[in-house]
């Protein structure tokens, strides 16, 4: 008879806080128990000599969500989540998006049957509030909430998502009211707007000039807004894919003034720079057009900084997985089309957790207790999510990544996502997930993909644990 359906014997484990030796034994799914000579299981993995970290939790990717024709995201529930198994993601979440006219009911139902039966890691969803009706504030945005979809996006850019100052205060209030958390995708719109306009009068309109019409201008100004609204709300906010110093700048400003300003930050800004948009005008920049651009090399030191000093609670990978060499991607209907045409968004799901770990544990920048807050416990208590996922510790899911220490080099040939290229292409790794678990289930072991489509659940996300619960009165 054994004692459990897993052990994991001689991990050395790695939390946001400790790092301990011990046998993990999991049951039904769940950590069972932590401790040394568990007694048997029906199956047992000797990890001597290994780290234990607890699977990725990535909260900001983006999976089949609906998008304007001839535009079409590569990635589907199947596709992506088998990319994130083998990079070491055991939890995803993308977007449930309501388009203008849309209920925000009707885009959460269409997306539960876009996942519905893919999945091979668990889900959760943020939502995209995009049209803030009377009928969305007062009674749909509150009673998604209730039912565990507890985040959600804000834009302050492209036409077809943004909102106003007022909107977004309005929802703000909602977040406020209901506990929630507000993300915001904060770019000035009218900014890029006029100068896109003057880089296409000028004959500007390689894929590089994306990053001139988005300078780290339009991202402070419209992150120095962001705070403000959150402040005349009184409400706490997340600023995603921050990707500079002056951003950064605005966030330190914030908290120092005791406001509750959270930030996330995604690869591109580490690894790449707006030099990847191309320094001439091939077209090849299309690959690394995302919003806001990558910079440039003293920016991805900022960026190293706040992720060691605590600026930055969640490290995602923003994928957004549009085909370099296809009329539904970067070449819309094949054609080579201005910037302004040019689908924003990179992939990255299934190379954030080997990036970080390489580049930041392995190469002497992080430690490993913040490699596992930013890209597990962080996000999870960011969205709700702790402690059922992002730590190792009794009763907690057994979502588990066992780390191979093994030069590999990045080759999109080599990735399980639908997207057909990298941005990544050539890099060298110390280190690659040699097992990734989820729910106690082998999905990944390092060479081979175990897929068995519908076994990701869609999890009901619980209030934000970054901060105290508020008590009424
Ligand atoms: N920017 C976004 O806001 N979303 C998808 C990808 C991107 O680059
Ligand atoms: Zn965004
Ligand atoms: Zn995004």
């Amino acid at each position: 008879m054994s004692d459990f359906d897993l052990v994991i014997r001689n991990a050395r484990a790695v939390t946001a806080s400790d790092t301990f030796d011990c046998d993990i034994g999991i049951r039904a799914g769940r950590i069972a128990q932590l401790g040394a000579g568990l007694g048997p299981g029906a199956r047992e993995i000797d990890a001597a000599g290994r780290t234990v970290t607890p699977g990725g939790v990535d909260a900001h990717c983006h999976l089949d969500q609906p998008m304007p024709p001839p535009q079409r995201m590569a990635d589907d529930f199947d596709t992506g989540t088998r990319s994130a198994a083998c990079g070491g993601t055991t939890t995803v979440i993308p977007f449930a998006a309501q388009h203008k006219g849309q209920s925000l009911r009707a885009a959460v139902e269409d997306y539960r049957a876009r996942a519905e039966g893919k999945a091979h890691v668990d889900y959760a969803f943020h939502l995209i509030v995009s049209d803030p009706t009377p009928e969305v504030l007062k009674v749909e945005l509150p009673a998604l909430i209730r039912e565990g979809f507890t985040s959600f996006k804000i834009y302050m850019t492209y036409d077809d998502m943004k909102l106003d100052d007022g909107q977004i205060l309005d929802v703000l209030d909602v977040a406020r009211q209901e506990g929630a958390m507000a993300m915001l995708h904060a770019e000035n719109s009218d900014c890029i707007e006029w100068l896109t306009r003057r880089l296409e009068a000028a004959g500007r309109t390689a894929p590089r000039f994306h990053a001139h019409a988005r300078p780290m201008l339009v991202e402070r100004e419209a992150t120095h807004r962001a705070i403000a609204l959150a402040e005349l709300v009184d409400v706490p906010i997340l600023i995603v894919h921050v990707s500079g110093r002056e951003a950064v700048e605005q966030i330190r400003w914030a908290r120092a003034h005791g406001l509750n300003v959270f930030a996330e930050t995604c690869p591109q800004y580490l690894f790449l720079t707006a030099e990847d948009l191309g320094i001439d005008d091939s077209y090849k920049g299309a690959k690394c057009v995302c919003s806001p651009p990558p910079r440039d090399k003293a920016n991805q030191q900022v960026i190293w900084d706040g992720l060691n000093d605590g600026l930055f609670t969640v490290f995602s990978s923003d994928h957004a997985p549009f085909k370099f060499d296809a009329p539904e991607g970067k070449k819309p209907g094949g054609e080579e089309v201005s910037f302004r045409h040019i689908p924003n968004g990179i992939p990255g799901l299934e190379t954030r957790m080997a990036l970080l770990w390489s580049e930041g544990v392995l190469a002497g920048r992080m430690t490993a207790n913040r490699f596992v807050d930013l890209t597990a416990t962080g996000p999870a208590k960011a969205y709700g999510l702790h402690p059922r996922k992002g730590t190792i510790a009794i009763g907690a899911d057994a979502d588990l990544v066992v780390w191979d220490e093994r030069e590999v080099v990045i080759e999109n040939a080599k990735l399980h996502h639908a997207v057909d290229y990298t941005p990544y292409e050539g890099m060298r790794l110390k280190a690659w997930p040699g097992l990734t678990i989820s729910r106690g289930e082998v999905v990944w072991d390092g060479q081979d993909f175990h897929p068995r489509r519908g076994r990701g659940e869609l999890l009901a996300c619980g209030r934000p644990s970054l901060l105290p619960a508020r008590r009424a009165g």
